[in-house]
């Protein structure tokens, strides 16, 4: 049912779904009345599409303290071990201010400061993963953001996934929001009478969610566009077939549209690897989503060695990558690539996706040739410090002079030439 096909003809480059001019026009039109009528817009959109009556859009105390009866405590300890994890690994990508006085007295620096307040959308249904709202609000929180806004989808009932609430929670959300689709990220960007306006909205959400950040984007920044899942296994004949297998399928599980491919040189292993593939999928209780996903999207290919595999991977940028080759050291060097690096038989990708702390939220769609895993830069920006001695203006004044002449920017020179009096009784 997988495809085997020869490392070239493997290509990331999907085409991408950026939504007909219609739909386009539909969510422009959301964005408006949301800016326009605030809370009482909402309201109607959540009848009208998610066909339930909502009086006000803000959870309180009281359900989200209900919704902790409604899960099982091995959830709760399970996330708190999680929540543990991803915050230690995000502090160490804490930035530090810095301040440097030069000789002639001048003090240059840059300020680190976080977003004041940054939202987080979060699917409903089955699409929603609590463990999607820990990688994205913890980063944020371990930046230094004071609020932090999370908006989902309510159910049938009026309520939110009560996962959902719990891990709101324990990530530390501030407010938490029953809103969905386009008109939650509208709500975000402009603010309602009860939501705040965001500065930077995150989180995955379906084709409308994704018209709309691309939208309000400018007014407010945005995450990346998130496209399906993706996972590459570079694998030798060190690797278990079953372990290779079960990695490649816990990719294919997430979406039809999710891709799992693996790198090997060994005839053997893609043989046992493919052989493994089709036994436990039909096992899975996701197997009609493993199996289109991996006839569709997902691949074996037998390369000439592993420095080919490894090529091959980083041509594909993908948004995991496993090593399960016998010194997977070795060749981390080689890897130029990939949002994460998953080395040796212990390390499957689940491990990440849930609890060993750096942000699931990966660069998608062979992006990670440029960008990065959310994390703690996200949600922090710098302002550049400058405080100059008169020394240094005395010895610098002359060649902003001369540059900003050469702009035929006068006003600015005249600014330095007003300072640049020796004798001046004021210094
Ligand atoms: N593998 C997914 C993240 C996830 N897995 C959430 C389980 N829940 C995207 O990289
Ligand atoms: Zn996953």
């Amino acid at each position: 049912m997988i495809p085997i096909v020869q490392a070239d003809e493997l290509d990331t480059r999907r085409r991408q779904d950026t939504g007909t001019s219609e739909e386009e026009q539909m969510v422009a039109g959301i964005l408006r009345r949301v800016q326009d009528e605030g809370d009482a817009a909402l309201r109607e959109y959540t009848r009208r599409f998610d066909r339930v009556d909502i009086a006000q859009p803000l959870v309180s105390d009281a359900e989200v303290e209900e919704a902790y009866t409604r899960v099982d405590p091995a959830f709760v300890e399970a996330l708190r071990k999680a929540a543990e994890q991803i915050d230690a690994y995000h502090q160490r990508q804490k930035r530090q201010s810095w301040i440097d006085t030069g000789e002639d007295g001048t003090v240059l620096g840059q300020l680190v400061r976080p977003l004041e307040r940054v939202g987080v959308y979060v699917p409903g249904g089955r699409a929603a993963y609590p463990s999607t709202v820990l990688m994205t609000v913890i980063p944020a929180r371990v930046a230094g953001v004071e609020e932090i806004v999370i908006t989902t989808p309510p159910q049938a009932d009026g309520r939110v996934y009560a996962p959902t609430l719990v891990a709101a929670r324990e990530a530390g959300v501030t407010r938490i929001c029953k809103a969905g689709g386009a008109q939650a990220i509208a709500a975000l960007a402009s603010g309602t009478e009860t939501i705040p306006r965001v500065d930077k909205i995150c989180g995955p959400g379906n084709r409308y969610v994704a018209l709309a950040k691309r939208l309000v984007y400018g007014r407010v920044d945005i995450d990346m566009i998130a496209g399906p899942s993706e996972i590459v296994v570079v694998a030798d004949d060190s690797a278990k077939p079953a372990w290779v297998a079960a990695d490649l399928l816990s990719q294919a599980e997430h979406d039809p549209l999710a891709s799992a491919v693996l790198l090997t040189p060994s005839r053997a292993l893609a043989d046992a690897v493919a052989n493994e593939l089709s036994q436990q999928c039909s096992r899975l209780e996701r197997s009609e989503i493993a199996a289109q996903s991996l006839r569709d999207h997902g691949a074996i290919a037998v390369t000439a060695d592993l420095e080919e595999a490894l090529n091959t991977a980083n041509r594909l940028a993908p948004e995991h990558l496993e090593l399960m080759v016998e010194d997977p050291w070795a060749w981390v060097g080689k890897v130029k690539h990939a949002g994460a690096l998953f080395l040796g038989p212990w390390s499957p990708e689940a491990l990440g996706d849930y609890v060993a702390g750096p942000s699931h939220v990966l660069p998608t769609n062979g992006t990670a040739r440029f960008s990065s895993p959310l994390g703690v830069d996200d949600f922090i920006k710098k302002t550049s410090l400058i405080a100059a001695s008169r020394q240094a203006l005395l010895r610098d004044g002359p060649a902003v002079e001369i540059l900003a002449e050469a702009e035929g920017l006068t006003a600015h020179a005249a600014s330095i030439r007003v300072r640049m009096d020796k004798e001046d009784p004021h210094v």
